[in-house]
């Protein structure tokens, strides 16, 4: 049995294989923690992912997402699909592996062997969370896991795109979720493809349906118009609707042929943020560690050099790119 610090590349990558939970559990952690380790192994994957479904599950912090998703764990365990959970939290530093019990209520299925769930925090990197989000679906993938729920919480626009890489987006909101109807209502948030009104319980739950309802019927083109439920996860009231409506998405997506498409362009929209993020950090430390790309800011500031000269000499610099031929 290999120690905690015995994993190698190529055990690490077979325990993966093997659906093994310690080298998933590792695994995770070190996608957490940005070991260079984790690059390795997910690269050695990659070639065996695309087989689980990916659902984002999204909305603002203590709608009932952890709650709605262990339900829906549940519901899915009934027909004996595997199933990985991965809920980000990017307040927290991180989570050190260890299962926090009170984000994610997912306790019932500690014992299951068929579900495999970790929170995980990211250190506040810039562009971290849709990167580890990414890269800890990769290793449930190939873990073989069938179907991966991804946790993030947010409001507003970010939120639906950390999940960028999911195959459905299930946003949660619930009575009182005003921000994020704001969002959704003025544009900034994308349109998900399943919403679920969490807490129905609660006497407003009617109005905040209403009022989502109404905001999506401006979208009448579209050609898959995203169904609302109303739920309590707590009681697992409408889950297996809430999961039919998941399954219907999912074979939209499959009979129109656009899972494939929307695949396609969800990697190539998570390579170019992780690069574009990347780039911008590289931006940033090379400004702030030479003098030189300084006082070109405090030239542009004292109305000495104008802002595009500016633009192209840091270009030039950090990034070896002739701008001045560039749009
Ligand atoms: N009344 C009621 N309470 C609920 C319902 N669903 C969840 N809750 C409660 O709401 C609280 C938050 O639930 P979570 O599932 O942790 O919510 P979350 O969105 O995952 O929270 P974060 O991950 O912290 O953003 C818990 O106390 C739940 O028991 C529901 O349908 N009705
Ligand atoms: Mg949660």
């Amino acid at each position: 049995m290999a120690g905690r610090r015995d994993w190698t590349r190529d055990t690490l990558a077979a325990g993966i294989r093997d659906g093994d939970r310690r080298a998933l559990a590792r695994a995770i952690s070190l996608v957490e923690n940005r070991d260079p380790l984790a690059y390795d192994v997910v690269s050695d994957l990659y070639p065996q992912t695309g087989n689980a479904y990916a659902v984002g599950v999204t909305g603002p912090p203590g709608v009932g997402k952890s709650s709605l998703i262990s339900a829906l764990v549940r519901h899915v365990r009934a027909e004996d699909t595997s199933v990985g959970v991965v809920s980000v939290d990017p307040s927290s530093p991180f989570s050190q592996g260890a299962l926090l019990g009170d984000r994610i209520r997912l306790s019932d299925h500690f014992l299951d062997p068929g579900v495999f769930i970790r929170s995980m925090g990211t250190r506040g990197h810039l562009g971290g969370l849709a990167e580890a989000t990414l890269q800890a679906l990769l290793v449930l993938d190939a873990a073989g896991k069938e179907l991966v729920f991804l946790e993030t919480v947010g409001t507003g626009q970010s939120e639906v795109e950390v999940i960028g890489i999911a195959d459905t987006v299930l946003l949660v909101l619930m009575p009182g979720s005003g921000d994020s109807v704001q969002a959704l209502k003025a544009g900034i948030m994308e349109i998900p493809d399943v919403i679920a009104i969490n807490k129905m319980d609660h006497p407003a739950a009617k109005t905040m349906l209403n009022e989502v309802r109404s905001i999506l019927s401006l979208e009448r083109d579209r050609e898959w118009r995203p169904p609302i439920v109303l739920t309590e996860a707590t009681r697992g009231e409408n889950v297996p609707e809430l999961w039919e409506k998941i399954a219907a998405h999912r074979a939209f997506l499959v009979d129109s042929g656009q899972l494939e498409q929307r695949r396609r362009n969800n990697l190539a929209g998570e390579v170019f943020s992780v690069a574009s993020a990347r780039a911008k950090q590289h931006l940033e430390h090379a400004v702030a560690d030479d003098p030189e790309l300084r006082r070109l800011l405090d030239e542009v500031q004292r109305r000495e050099l104008d802002p595009l000269t500016a633009v192209r000499e840091i270009l030039d610099k950090v990034f070896h790119i002739d701008a001045a031929g560039s749009r």
